[in-house]
């Protein structure tokens, strides 16, 4: 009889690990939103769209699903660069627009993509930006140098952002220190992280 008592707390206190266990199981698998996987769907992505904001980002020239490089499964998103030779052009964006219909992201705090620059890739660095609410509040990432023949993972903190329930746009950024060249660059498996 005397056992019972001893007993019982380490199996309220086993159950109650278990449960915490599997709690933070499902926080950390995050939700894929973006991966490229059927043949010729770009998913909605697009060079830059918005015409005031061209001249800032222009070298982006075309974005095509492909099944040459891949983070996940067979395929990725493959950005097409065409810097001018005759002016310095530094930056180039791909997007995805949600504006006709915003997306609720409240629930996650932390956006991923991962790029994969090419074997003779000239340096390239990478970040995310997204734009909320009905005043298009632009937030973006730390720029994250790229590596040839390497998926590298890019960042958004998210756990600040206002109007996170409304997000009208996403863009993948790249950036570069020289101009007049052409490379491809392909950009995989975009997560939403509830931790940040
Ligand atoms: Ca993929």
């Amino acid at each position: 009889m005397h056992l019972k008592f001893h007993v019982l707390p380490f199996i309220f206190f086993l159950v109650f690990i278990l449960t915490i266990g599997n709690a933070q199981d499902k926080n950390v698998s995050p939700k894929r939103i973006f991966d490229w996987e059927k043949e010729g769907d770009a998913e909605g992505w697009t060079p830059i769209s918005f015409e005031p904001e061209k001249k800032r980002f222009p070298f982006i020239r075309a974005v095509t699903q492909s099944d040459k490089w891949a983070n996940t499964g067979k395929g990725s998103l493959e950005i097409s660069i065409e810097s001018s030779e005759t002016k310095y052009e530094g930056m180039g964006r791909a997007e995805r627009s949600f504006y006709s219909k915003p997306e609720d992201w409240s629930a996650y705090k932390k956006l991923t993509a991962k790029f994969y620059l090419t074997q003779n890739s000239i340096p390239l660095e990478a970040y995310l930006a997204v734009q909320t609410g009905e005043k298009w509040n632009w937030y973006q990432g730390e720029p994250i140098e790229g590596k040839p023949e390497k998926w590298t993972e890019v960042s958004l903190d998210m756990s600040k952002f206002k109007e996170l329930d409304k997000v009208v746009a996403i863009h993948f950024i790249l950036r570069s220190k020289i101009s007049g060249f052409t490379e491809k660059v392909y950009l995989d498996n975009i997560e939403l992280h509830e931790n940040p």
